[in-house]
């Protein structure tokens, strides 16, 4: 039996894949179980607000929801859930991804979405991982690891540049 998802990965369209698998690469470096969704704000409303309002009751602790251009998914979830939603903007072929950044960044005072960059899917899966490390002693030390690895990283390219 697969163990039960941590985090829910919702993208509006199966277009939106190729970014969003960045969350779930980052989720699987951290050894936490998530679970990947097509629920579309405009195509599919009654099926992903039935996936916000139960997510918690579910067992997930974080909602990460990618959508591009006119981006409704991750605020109408954050709209039917007290979980945490990062919301990743997925870039079209038009405006460059501003639309869908604007689109989710501009939540009204009460609703708030955890905005990522332009196309930034794995910096939301690293986020999830911090949130689920805050009651996960394991997952806090591999996220601790991983902060340690990334600035060895940095520092050997820094002593290679400077001998
Ligand atoms: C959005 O419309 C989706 O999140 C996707 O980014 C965009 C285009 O969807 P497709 O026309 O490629 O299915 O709702």
């Amino acid at each position: 039996m697969s163990p039960t998802p941590q985090v829910g990965i919702a993208m509006g369209s199966d277009s939106d894949l190729p970014v969003m698998r960045g969350a779930a690469e980052a989720l699987e470096e951290f050894g936490i179980p998530y679970e990947l969704r097509i629920v579309s704000a405009h195509r599919t409303p009654r099926e992903m607000l039935d996936y916000g309002a139960s997510a918690a009751e579910r067992g997930l602790k974080v909602l990460i929801a990618g959508a591009g251009g006119a981006a409704h998914l991750p605020g109408m979830l954050a709209s039917v859930t007290v979980l945490p939603v990062i919301g990743v903007p997925v870039p079209l072929k038009h405006l460059d991804g501003m639309d869908s950044l604007l689109s989710i960044v501009q939540m009204p005072a009460g609703v708030p979405v955890a905005t990522v960059a332009i196309g930034q899917a794995r910096n939301a899966g690293l986020l999830a991982a911090r949130i689920i490390a805050l009651e996960d002693a394991r997952v806090a030390q591999a996220v601790e690891d991983f902060r340690a690895r990334q600035a060895e990283r940095v520092r050997a390219k820094d002593r290679e540049i400077r001998a």
